[in-house]
């Protein structure tokens, strides 16, 4: 084989072409795989942060369902074997994006059990055996508020 050949080899291969739109699309690629393995594998991100009391979450039971936390449900349930998990966050943000945006709205409920299972996800590994009962929890808490508001 000359030499000869093996460049007209090469250039029958497609040119790399390096273009601002070739870049976005590259980009918006990257976003929509990753976007697809995180639906994929886990509703949740894999590396959960904590989810917090918004500070400006007002505690007072005197004012009613908005501002109690989880309600009717313990605030840091138990996760069987031996554990708790910590759901003021995730009730606190319920209740204010409720008493923003009104009663038993699907996305208040759905931003709920995303900071649950966010919580599950940051208090507990994946191979963690309290993983399942959190997540089962917050399972449960999220179909609660969707039947009851
Ligand atoms: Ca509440």
């Amino acid at each position: 084989m000359s030499s000869s050949t093996l460049d007209r080899t090469h250039d029958q291969t497609p040119p790399i072409r390096t273009s601002r739109r070739g870049a976005v699309i590259r980009r918006i690629s990257l976003f929509l795989l990753a976007l697809t393995a995180s639906l994929g594998f886990s509703l949740v991100p894999a590396y959960a942060a904590f989810v917090p009391i918004p500070s400006n979450y007002v505690y007072d039971t005197s004012r009613g369902a908005w501002h109690d936390y989880c309600t009717l449900s313990p605030d840091v349930p138990y996760v069987p074997p031996g554990s708790h998990v910590d759901f003021r966050g995730p009730c606190a943000r319920h209740d204010m994006c409720e008493e923003a945006g009104g009663k038993n709205t699907y996305a208040c409920d759905r931003l709920f059990f995303n900071l649950m299972h966010e919580q599950c996800a940051w208090a507990f590994a994946s191979d963690n055996p309290h993983r399942g009962p959190c997540d089962f929890i917050a399972d449960t808490y999220y179909n609660t508020v969707r039947q009851t508001g």
